[in-house]
């Protein structure tokens, strides 16, 4: 059979004997990359969960004790399996209700719009009587707490409704990327991406004029075709830089004082600040050169050359997963307020172009149907990134967003379709936050850390061993993803394991409403062709779907510009804030009176960077996206294993930096700061600003057993503080952390997440 399949990363075409896959890269796609490899070649891979398991002390001594991480487990039938689980279920929520039960589950499950794990969960769970949620994410959980004020959109909405790249090649002369504008992450799009189109619009771009200018610390975060220019910045510290860019203009007479008048507020309170009269610190590109790394001469060339050309400003999602990640963002967006260009073709600014495949596309008239959640009855809740908190303080009162939040006590912890150990900051202190619960309930395809980490572990199948349909955030192709294979072991769907629990739980059918995953497909198919045909749009029928390669959605207006209709006419196209229009003050903001994160944006120092006096470790790391997988997923695969370096993820660092320790390519090191270590794998390049070291996330953790803060193969969130970036967000600050770095001369010990984890003999059966 052959067949093509929606993933994250892009569309693979297989060749299937109807147990295993041979897969390569579709041929509609124009730039497929590497990371798709990664499915079929772990799809059998000894790490995949095949059979559902108990941790021992669980299974011996009921829930609670001691042990998640360390004990081995016991492999059990189904049934048996199903059993504990709904006979738990039953005890948490008649002793401690759904406040008792942390069902956020945050992470990025598969591509697929029905067996999608997050909805699977959150519907689950809501009937059955409700679940303590999360809110927010990882990628961008602090800009997702401050658009809203400065804008009044999310940052999913500044996206979705994005300059897109056709309007940019028409259009923009200076293109500035703070954050780089990455090759390695346009690979990726969240719930799939057909055509990687993002290279060829930046080729487009580059070839009528469009100059790129990317700021980060690392020169590879971006396009070769973009024949950019390199701005490396000290990490943390562009709010500083845009400030001495917003001085330029205001002290060269280059703001735009009519867009100010016309479609702000508050600039005469920030104005103040930027000039120094409020706190005797004028922002001039002099006072930002030592912050920065950046010579004062290029900030003020730089200026220049925004305010005469067509500038269209971008935010990586990088710089608001930091300290203080607020700051840029709204600096960003103030600074293209200034140079007057927002609602212009090819102006303004976007937060995300390179972050993901889809930013840049045009919005959809319709999303494809997914699976309805239902409502959450539980009115608990946590940020997401206060998971750790929240297990190891209940009763903590905390701000978040202008309200104060009490952490709710939990007793039991269900995942489906996420990492925490991978995701989550200081792994070590997540790791005693995972002994608190009485019980945790882990759906995996492979036996991640976190599925190493938990009480029961259902094995689950991967996309390729189960009928799906699938299209990404923002991407027109809608696909379909017919069974290729037969599921490894006995993994069973996320939707069929809820289903049986459902039967013992005598749910009366509110989750499955009797049907099988074909007959949603069809339902939820329907009901969107429906909804699209009351507007006026068409698609074929679910047959005529079902056996094609994919569908197009049809699209609202392929040059669309962000806020254009705003720009038009702001009295009849109001933003959602409270003004109506860009708030370069807010009052609300004020209002909070956290210091952290004051009425209009400001530089503040990160705690952890590198003009941090005092400190003991002198090196920045920098922990971003990884190239050759998606986060942690599908870590054992072809793509992302044979960049290990002696099995251990790559760690890269500059020529300097590993001449002053003596380091070889090639060698093994320690990575190391007050919370934890990791050994990693060196990789010395020229593409890295001295003081830096760069280590991709998702090495899946792989603790020592006398010391679970030292990682053995290369996760970053050993060494990460879990501190929130503000308190206006508790956003995650995962992307920087300060450490210093050694050889390693010990002996190498062995990896052991790669392998499976140790089975005693089962009550139920012979283990393997
Ligand atoms: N240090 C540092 N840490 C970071 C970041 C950083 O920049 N630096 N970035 C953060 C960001 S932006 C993000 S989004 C997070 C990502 O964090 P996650 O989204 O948690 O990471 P993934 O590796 O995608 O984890 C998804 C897991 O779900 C499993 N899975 C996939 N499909 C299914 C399914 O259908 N059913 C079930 N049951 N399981 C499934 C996969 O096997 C995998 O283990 O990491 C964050 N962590
Ligand atoms: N291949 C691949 N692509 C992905 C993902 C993946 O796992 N793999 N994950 C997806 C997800 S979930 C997300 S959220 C996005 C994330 O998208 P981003 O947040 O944009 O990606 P990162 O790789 O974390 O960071 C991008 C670059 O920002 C630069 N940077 C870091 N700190 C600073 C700073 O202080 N100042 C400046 N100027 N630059 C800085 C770094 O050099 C880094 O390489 O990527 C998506 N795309
Ligand atoms: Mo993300």
């Amino acid at each position: 059979m052959q067949s093509t399949h929606l993933t994250h990363f892009g569309v693979l075409e297989a060749e299937s004997d109807g147990k295993s896959l041979r897969s390569r890269p579709w041929r509609g796609d124009p730039d497929p990359r590497r990371i798709i490899d990664n499915v079929a070649s772990s799809q059998h891979h000894p790490t995949r969960i095949l059979r559902p398991a108990i941790r021992q002390g669980w299974l011996e001594h009921g829930p609670g004790g001691t042990g998640r991480g360390d004990e081995p487990f016991v492999e059990i039938e189904w049934d048996e399996a199903l059993h504990l689980v709904a006979e738990e279920l039953k005890r948490v929520y008649a002793e401690r209700g759904s406040s008792g039960v942390y069902g956020g589950s945050y992470g990025w499950s598969s591509a697929g719009r029905f067996h999608h794990g997050q909805s699977q969960i959150h519907r689950f769970l809501n009937c059955l009587g409700g679940y303590v949620s999360a809110v927010g994410d990882y990628s961008y959980g602090t800009s997702g707490a401050i658009l809203p004020h400065v804008v009044g959109a999310s940052p999913a909405d500044v996206m979705v409704n994005g300059t897109t790249w056709e309007v940019i090649a028409d259009h923009t002369e200076l293109f500035i990327s703070f954050g780089g504008l990455s090759e390695k992450n346009s690979a990726v799009g969240p719930g799939g991406i057909g055509r990687h189109s993002t290279r060829g619009s930046v080729k487009t771009a580059r070839e009528s004029g469009c100059q790129f200018i990317d700021i980060t610390p690392i020169r590879d975060d971006a396009f070769a075709i973009a024949d950019s220019e390199w701005i490396a910045p000290i990490p943390g510290s562009d709010t500083a830089l845009m400030l001495a860019l917003a001085y330029v203009l205001d002290a060269e007479d280059a703001v735009d004082s009519d867009f100010i008048e016309k479609y702000t507020v508050g600039y005469d309170r920030f104005l103040p600040y930027l000039r120094g009269s409020s706190d005797g610190i004028p922002k001039t590109p002099v006072w930002a050169e030592p912050i920065t790394g950046i010579d004062s001469e290029l900030i003020i060339d730089l200026a220049r050359r925004m305010a005469r050309s067509r500038t269209m400003i971008n935010l990586s999602w990088s710089m608001q997963r930091q300290d203080h990640g607020e700051q840029p963002i709204w600096m960003g967006v103030t600074l293209a307020a200034m140079l007057g260009q927002i609602g212009l073709p090819g102006g303004g600014f976007q937060h995300g172009y390179g972050s993901s495949a889809d930013v840049g596309l045009a919005k959809r008239v319709s999303s494809p149907p997914s699976l309805p959640r239902g409502k959450n009855r539980e009115t608990a809740f946590i940020p997401v990134a206060r998971i750790s908190d929240m297990l190891l303080e209940p009763g903590k009162v905390i701000d978040f967003n202008g309200h104060e939040i009490t952490l709710p006590d939990i007793d039991l912890v269900y995942w489906v379709g996420g990492n925490p150990f991978h995701h989550h900051q200081d792994l070590a202190r997540l790791r005693r936050a995972f002994q608190q619960p009485s019980t945790v309930i882990v759906h995996e395809m492979f036996w991640t850390s976190t599925a190493r980490h938990a009480d029961i572990v259902l094995p689950a199948t991967m996309t390729i061993e189960r009928d799906d349909y699938g299209a990404g955030r923002n991407d027109p192709q809608f696909f379909p993803m017919p069974t290729l294979t037969a599921p490894a072991g006995e993994a069973k769907d996320d939707y069929a394991i809820f289903a049986e629990l459902e039967r013992r739980l005598t749910m009366l059918k509110s989750f499955s409403e009797d049907r099988t995953p074909q007959q949603w497909l069809r339902h939820l198919y329907d009901e969107w062709q429906e909804r699209l045909r009351a507007r006026g749009s068409r698609v074929p029928d679910f047959d005529e779907f079902w056996s094609s390669e994919h569908i197009d959605i049809p699209l609202v207006d392929e040059r669309q510009v962000l806020f254009s209709e705003f720009r038009t006419d702001p009295e009849k196209n109001p933003l959602r804030t409270p003004s109506g229009r860009i708030e370069i003050f807010s009052e609300v903001v004020d209002s909070f009176a956290y210091d952290d994160c004051p009425g209009h944006p400001v530089w503040l120092e990160p705690r952890e960077w590198l003009g941090s006096r005092n400190s003991r470790h002198p090196l920045h790391l920098i922990s971003n996206q990884p190239k050759t997988r998606l986060h942690s997923q599908l870590d054992v695969g072809d793509t992302s294993k044979t960049s290990k370096v002696h099995d251990r993820e790559p760690a890269r660092m500059n020529p300097e930096d590993a001449a002053a320790r003596d380091l070889k390519d090639g060698d093994v090191i320690r990575i190391v700061n007050d919370r934890g270590s990791c050994l990693a794998g060196l990789v010395i390049s020229n593409a890295l600003r001295p003081g830096i070291v760069q280590l991709a996330t998702g090495a899946w953790y792989d603790p020592d057993p006398d010391d679970p803060s030292f990682c053995r193969h290369g996760n970053p969130n050993v060494l990460s503080a879990d501190l929130p970036s503000s308190r206006l967000s508790q956003g995650t600050t995962a992307q920087h952390a300060l450490v210093d770095v050694e050889k390693w001369n010990g002996p190498l010990p062995p990896l052991t997440v790669d392998k499976p984890p140790t089975f005693v003999p089962g009550r139920t059966r012979p283990h393997r």
